[in-house]
């Protein structure tokens, strides 16, 4: 389904009144505080994050899956929706794919699709927490498998991804490994570890020069003894063995309760070592709940600290990657997916209005309350006309969700591809 921009256009008009009168009294308070409030709403503009190829499909637990109906049958389709997606809310322009699941079968006629669409491809995902056909299991883990022949297939595996995203023209590779025990005794962690780095090593090696890895981290789960990449630590570790092309990822739901994401943050920005971000949202671990629904706090915490170290100059703006890592089947996904985008949007937004000349000020003089003042000012306001402003300006939608809605969407896609059309994934 393609949404006619009349439409957009239409649904933009309809809560113009409105929508006028909230952003003239907060741009009008935000020129007298001396905010230059045309070059706030161009960072807002120009924030782009992707979205992967599996959260277009209803997400499931290992109890069950419930499917949404209408659901991308195909590569091609999963474009169309990002499509959408794009025209609604103009906060996705690329998308992440996962392989095997998303093997174009058809490069060039993908790659016109895309360009169509104005989507590029972002960093490429690779495989190896389950078996793919290959002649061995990765039952026992996959770059840091025991078995010599495991690690191979596992590394093959990971450069057959990285030639598929040449033939897309991305430009990094995501690797998450599930490997890990899951009783003491199982394995020798140490050996497991420099299997591991093996391994990168050789997929590294394997990558072109512009090219980067993204190596990403997980405390537990599947394995629940321990992971061979459980934190930020052992994923820089590998990395700095690895090159300056290799840096780490951070997935907000790959922490144990309570850990302080946005001091990684800031310790990785200042070796210039985030690779890029996962967004999602977590009560209790991994839970891959929708950014910014349960801890927004941390989040726009988290965006102070990315923003203090670009501003600072310990790490590019530009060299860092972005993208949505949730899906939850109890949803709609693309409606999660929008409400994500605005979460992440709206936190930027308010980390981009902390006063950081009074903020350091503060921090440098000792004044504890002053500081925690600075935050607060920024973080209980309401910046929704700003971001919405920022995307009318960018020809999207007043209000996604309820245009969404209103086109019904949903019934339009499942009348298109049927009520059981199930998206490849999890
Ligand atoms: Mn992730």
């Amino acid at each position: 389904m393609k949404l006619s921009l009349d439409k957009i256009s239409d649904h933009n008009s309809k809560l113009k009144l409105s929508h006028q009168d909230e952003w003239d009294f907060l741009s009008n308070k935000l020129s007298k505080e001396g905010v230059d409030v045309d070059e706030l709403i161009q960072k807002i503009k120009d924030f782009q994050i992707a979205v992967p190829s599996w959260a277009l499909g209803a997400g499931g637990t290992r109890f069950g899956r419930f499917g949404i109906g209408g659901e991308p049958r195909n590569l091609e389709e999963k474009l169309a929706d990002i499509g959408l997606l794009k025209d609604l809310t103009r906060k996705t322009d690329s998308v992440s794919l996962h392989i095997p699941w998303d093997i174009p079968s058809d490069y060039s006629a993908i790659k016109s699709l895309a360009s169509e669409l104005g989507i590029s491809f972002d960093a490429m995902n690779s495989n190896t927490f389950q078996d793919n056909g290959g002649s061995e299991t990765y039952k026992l883990g996959s770059l840091g498998n025991s078995k010599k022949a495991v690690r191979d297939q596992a590394v093959a595996h990971n450069i057959e991804v990285v030639e598929i995203g040449k033939k897309l023209g991305s430009k990094g590779l995501t690797v998450w490994l599930a490997d890990g025990s899951n009783f003491p005794g199982q394995s020798s962690l140490r050996s497991a570890l420099q299997w591991t780095q093996e391994s990168l090593t050789e997929i590294y090696k394997a990558m072109p020069d512009d090219w980067k890895m993204l190596l990403e981290y997980k405390p537990y789960e599947p394995n629940f003894y321990h992971t061979i990449i459980p934190d930020w630590g052992t994923s820089s570790l590998l990395c700095k063995s690895l090159g300056d092309r290799a840096k780490v990822l951070v997935d907000l739901g790959h922490h144990l309760p309570n850990t302080n994401i946005e001091q990684i943050v800031a310790t990785l920005m200042y070796q210039d070592m985030l690779a890029g971000f996962h967004f999602n949202d977590s009560k209790y671990g991994d839970d891959d709940l929708t950014t910014g629904s349960i801890k927004p706090y941390q989040l726009f915490l988290i965006f102070c600290e990315l923003i203090s170290g670009s501003e600072d100059g310990a790490q590019a703006w530009e060299s860092i990657s972005w993208m949505i890592d949730a899906s939850h089947n109890t949803k709609d996904p693309l409606e999660d997916l929008m409400q994500a985008l605005e979460m992440i949007s709206i936190s930027f937004a308010k980390a981009l209005l902390v006063d950081r000349r009074k903020l350091t000020t503060c921090q440098i003089e000792g004044d504890v309350v002053g500081a925690q003042e600075c935050l607060q000012e920024a973080f209980q306001r309401d910046v929704r006309p700003l971001v919405r402003e920022a995307r009318i300006q960018n020809g999207g939608a007043a209000d996604p969700i309820m245009l969404y809605r209103s086109l019904a969407v949903r019934k339009n896609l499942i009348s298109e591809r049927g009520a059981e059309s199930r998206s490849t994934g999890l």
